[in-house]
């Protein structure tokens, strides 16, 4: 089925068992609203100032090492920490709590202060897939750990609090909410069809092609079918793999080609340091097995036009259900065009 529908429309996302309601026409509406200043990177290669940097005291009073890797250490504002929660007050029909315990990490993908992961050699980048496997053996070492969220927030857009290139983990002792739906729709379509939903979705998306944005021997990068973010990317592993932990030597490099290949195509769309929030999501350590669920990483850039101007989830979306102007396949289009890295602008110092 190739589509080719220039009208509204709704469509159907199967992982999460929702709908996202699509009006390709609306793409050409006037914008008086908030315009943001597109990011530039001008950072030096090291800041004094800045937390993360190594050898630097961090807001705790703890001090970095001198690293000259990737460097994890537990966050000095955490979430929640390992040590039992104290007893809350008794659940009641509507109003229900429930204690929450883990761990949370940041891991610095290098020293280098200016250095994203799509400004990194693909060795640097490896060494985060590695720190990322690592780290997530490392949590689910825990007993009580069930599940493992890593995340990175880039750009002050999204939030991050520190421009320092990093991301996070948060090992929690549950499911949450958004694993949890996945978790459910995969294994109903496992149980149905002795057949994992997101390989036959990556079968049906090789096929019609026209939402591929990049592909190498281990992995597919793709806009999804029922994505809500103007340019939003599914990384999926073409091999039935269950969570980072499980991935083979070649996949780690093939799939350190793929992350870098998708950061530089985000910077060269509009020629910046392009903010997105991306979250990998595996199989949930809760005891069962092989439940259909396939390893896959989603990125969520608020981007909808130029650098400038952001997408907004409000009014009808916030009430009703997500909509977006761009169709899935034009954002795909628009990202599989041959790039020319000057995104985010001159960097102090070379690349290492
Ligand atoms: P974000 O930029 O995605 O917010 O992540 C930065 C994290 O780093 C944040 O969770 C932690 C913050 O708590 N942090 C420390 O643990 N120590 C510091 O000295 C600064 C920031």
């Amino acid at each position: 089925m190739s589509l080719r529908i220039d009208s509204s429309h709704r469509r159907y996302n199967p992982l999460l068992d929702e709908w996202v309601l699509t009006s390709p026409q609306r793409l050409e509406r006037p914008w008086q609203g908030r315009i943001d200043e597109g990011a530039k990177n001008d950072r030096a290669t090291y800041d004094p100032e800045c937390y993360l940097c190594p050898g630097n005291t961090r807001a705790s009073g703890k001090v970095n090492p001198g690293y000259t890797s990737t460097y994890a250490f537990d966050n000095d504002f955490p979430a929640f920490t390992s040590s039992r929660p104290i007893d809350g007050p008794q659940s009641s029909r509507l109003l229900r709590t429930e204690g929450v315990v883990g761990t949370c990490r940041v891991l610095c993908f290098s020293p280098r202060h200016d250095l994203a992961l799509s400004r990194m050699t693909a060795s640097g980048v490896r060494a985060v897939v590695d720190a990322w496997s690592e780290e997530t053996e490392r949590a689910t070492r825990h007993a009580a750990v069930r599940y493992v969220q890593i995340f990175e927030n880039r750009g002050e857009l999204m939030g991050c609090s520190n421009p320092h290139p990093h991301c996070q983990l948060w090992a929690v002792n549950h499911v949450p909410t958004i694993p949890a739906r996945k978790q459910t729709t995969q294994r109903l379509y496992y149980k149905t069809h002795d057949r994992d939903l997101l390989g036959d979705y990556l079968d049906v998306e090789l096929t019609e092609g026209e939402r591929i944005v990049s592909a190498n021997e281990g992995w597919v990068a793709l806009v999804p079918f029922w994505a809500v973010w103007p340019f939003e990317i599914m990384v999926v592993p073409r091999r039935y793999v269950a969570g980072l932990i499980d991935l083979s030597a070649d996949e780690r490099a093939s799939l350190a080609t793929i992350v870098a290949d998708v950061t530089k195509r985000y910077d060269a769309l509009f020629d910046c340091e392009f903010p997105y929030s991306m979250g990998w999501h595996g199989q949930p350590s809760d005891g069962t097995f092989q439940d259909g669920w396939r390893l896959h990483a989603a990125y969520y850039p608020p981007l909808l036009r130029s650098a400038t101007v952001r997408k907004f989830l409000v009014g009808y979306e916030m009430t009703a259900e997500p909509q977006r102007d761009l169709t899935a396949e034009e954002a795909a289009a628009r990202l599989r065009t041959p790039f020319e890295l000057n995104g985010g602008g001159p960097s102090r110092g070379q690349p290492s």
